[in-house]
């Protein structure tokens, strides 16, 4: 490579992009860890992209028709710390660059979205990025569907790495942005034939280039260090009425000892290393140092977009007051008044008509209620539409022809879905929800991670949750899934176990502004238990007493779900022998975590014997099973543990022994 002949066919460019390359090189240094290979090789295209396309106002970070910039590649997030200083993001000083990495410093090892107004999606699980982006292009389009062009009309860029188009979940993304004509996406790959092993030809040969067309995608193929190049597939891109892809050759590392090779990927702190590469790139500024012209030309480009957003600002104003606070709400995460208002009286229909039906059911009754109320809801299933019970009359498909459309087929892609729902709430302005089955949570794992870790308040919508599906057998039949829900940190698990609570779970979940939520919803039918109608929700305390005790109590009862119904019925045989028997219905568990000692004392005292019933694994039971301060109540625990087996539901509760007889046999012997 060449390095003065690229320094001398364009020297202004060269110097502004030698400023990222610097200091990404000074500031791994002082961390004595991070990712020095990626921003080096990747600073011409993101000092073109930023310099000539981007639409930010660095002073404004959250200007709603911003462009999205999004680091696919984590890793390399001395490429965005690096841009956000030089542009001039207030949040991002100096200091922040000196403090990479160190404690209390927003500039973390990989980008983190609540740490800094710039950066749009927490990045770092490789695939994630590219795939929360297509939902940011998805909520562009059905916002500029509600909202129109002078409003909404911004782009997505990527920058993904040879890991991120490795991992399948960029497949799915890939899918999913071709069939929808996601025009507005542009991808840059990062294509620098190096991962950590070694040359990307020891584990794969994807011709990338004939796979994103193959994907439906507009790609172009450039020298990602010639800034010409750069610009006019931008400028390409753009044009495109299809998602595009821009595979950017590039050497890892430019310009230093390691460049091209895996060495090139990690954190390169031999300072004369360092120093060689400095010489090499002409930069003579001492360590964190950026010459004031230099500095000067990048606050230039920070500053490029402030007229434009005072034209949005004057465009925004000159739409109706009405649509303007809609939209400002939308944005903000606030629910509209009106929603409490129909949770309250399809509680109250509920209670009256005591239905039996299964809570998959109790939750398409809620959404019906629920989207003609709240416009930013945008529901969709992984191909299980009919059994999720996701969809409402009232939505539209989503579709090439029908933007403003708020139903999306996802396809068979629980990821691919779980991620574009973050982008699509991180977008701002929409509420995702989407669905599966239970137990394949493990299939959009990943990106339930993220939202749980990025504060996003997604909705899954999980159902089929537990052997009650029946006959299509283990397979299908989640034992461990709430465990692994409940052990995320800020995430709550849901699982309602009638139609009252599954408005209640609702409720909460879309107002939740930082927080995602499980629905762990059932196939079968269940009675409708919350008889007597309480204007209060119950299900936000996390846990209540459903039916306390007649005479001495001697027994509480806990179960979730469709193990209410169960907890219920032995309560009947315990009450009918004479044991004064509680029974508390628990269907979030992180809401009762959060409740105060009082109120869970109250709840759960210590003396009786404790009996908790769930058809799942007992794992993380033992929190509640034991008493307050540590003490163990007597207790006993009816469930699984063990996989399910291929059966009708009645007969797998019977073989499970998940029954009020073996509910109140083991209350008995605790006794
Ligand atoms: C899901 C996931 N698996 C593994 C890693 C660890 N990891 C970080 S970077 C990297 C290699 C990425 O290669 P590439 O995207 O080509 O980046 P480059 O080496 O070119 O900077 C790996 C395996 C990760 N961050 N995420
Ligand atoms: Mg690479």
């Amino acid at each position: 490579m060449d390095i003065a002949a690229l320094r001398s066919a364009n020297p202004d460019h060269w110097m502004k992009a030698a400023a990222i390359r610097a200091l990404t090189l000074d500031a791994i240094a002082a961390a004595n860890s991070g990712h020095s290979g990626m921003p080096m090789g990747m600073a011409d295209v993101a000092t073109v992209l930023f310099e000539k396309h981007l639409k930010f106002d660095a002073k404004n970070p959250l200007w709603a028709d911003r462009d999205r910039f999004i680091l696919s590649a984590g890793h390399g997030s001395m490429l965005i710390y690096s841009l956000l200083y030089l542009t001039g993001y207030e949040q991002v000083t100096l200091d922040e660059i000196k403090n990479f990495r160190q404690m209390g410093a927003k500039t973390a090892g990989h980008p983190e979205n609540f740490l800094l107004d710039g950066v749009e999606v927490t990045t770092g699980p490789l695939g994630q990025g590219i795939s929360t982006a297509v939902g940011f292009a998805m909520a562009e389009e059905i916002q500029r569907a509600q909202y129109g062009k002078k409003i909404v009309d911004h782009h997505t860029y990527v920058i993904a790495g040879d890991g991120c188009l490795m991992e399948g979940v960029s497949q799915e993304a890939l899918g999913l942005a071709g069939r929808h004509e996601l025009s507005k996406l542009i991808v840059f790959w990062d294509n620098n034939n190096i991962t950590i092993d070694g040359t990307v030809e020891l584990s794969d040969r994807t011709n990338q280039v004939q796979r994103f067309k193959a994907s439906g995608w507009h790609v172009q193929e450039i020298d990602g260090h010639n800034p010409a190049e750069i610009d006019a597939a931008i400028e390409a891109a753009k044009k495109s009425g299809k998602p595009s892809m821009i595979a950017c050759k590039t050497h890892i590392a430019l310009g230093s000892s390691a460049q091209d090779t895996s060495k090139g990927h990690g954190a390169l702190t031999d300072p004369k290393l360092i120093a060689d590469a400095k010489a090499a790139y002409g930069w003579t500024a001492g360590p964190f140092e950026v010459p004031a012209e230099i500095k000067s030309q990048w606050e230039a480009i920070g500053a490029r977009g402030a007229a434009d957003r005072k034209e949005w600002e004057g465009r925004f104003a000159s739409i109706s007051e009405r649509k303007q606070a809609e939209f400002n709400r939308a944005y903000a995460g606030d629910a509209p008044k009106k929603l409490s208002a129909v949770v309250k009286a399809l509680k109250k229909q509920i209670s009256d008509e005591a239905p039996k039906v299964a809570t998959r059911k109790s939750s398409e009754m809620v959404l019906e209620v629920i989207n003609p109320v709240l416009g930013e809801t945008v529901g969709g299933s992984a191909d299980l539409t009919g059994s999720n019970n996701t969809k409402t009359g009232d939505l539209g498909i989503f579709d090439v022809d029908n933007r403003g459309g708020r139903y999306v087929y996802w396809g068979i892609r629980e990821h691919g879905m779980a991620a574009a729902m973050n982008g699509m709430a991180l977008h701002g302005g929409i509420r995702p929800y989407g669905g599966t089955f239970m137990c394949f949570t493990d299939y959009a794992r990943p990106a339930m991670r993220l939202a749980a870790l990025s504060k996003i308040p997604t909705v899954f919508v999980m159902t089929h949750d537990s052997i009650g599906l029946g006959e299509d057998g283990p397979t299908h039949q989640p034992v461990e899934h709430l465990a692994i829900s409940r052990a995320t940190p800020n995430t709550y698990v849901f699982r309602p176990c009638d139609t009252v609570e599954a408005a209640e779970s609702w409720e909460i979940a879309l107002t939740a502004k930082e927080t995602p939520s499980v629905l762990s919803l059932t196939r079968q039918n269940l009675p409708t238990l919350r008889t007597e109608h309480k204007v209060k929700n119950l299900t936000a305390q996390g846990a209540y007493v459903l039916a306390d005790a007649e005479g001495k109590r001697q027994v509480i009862l806990l179960a979730t779900g469709s193990e209410v119904e169960i907890a219920m019925a032995a309560r009947e045989k315990l009450q009918a022998e004479g044991i004064g028997t509680r029974v508390v219905s628990m269907p979030c568990w992180e809401l009762f975590a959060q409740q105060d000692e009082a109120y869970r004392k109250r709840v759960l005292p210590g003396g009786p014997v404790r009996v908790a019933v769930e058809a799942a694994t007992r794992f993380g039971w033992d929190q509640w099973l034991c008493g307050e301060r540590g003490k163990y109540a007597k207790a006993g625990f009816v469930g699984m543990d063990s996989f399910g087996a291929s059966a009708p539901a009645e007969q797998l509760y019977e073989k499970f022994g998940i029954t009020a007889e073996n509910v109140a046999a083991t209350a008995k012997g605790l006794l």
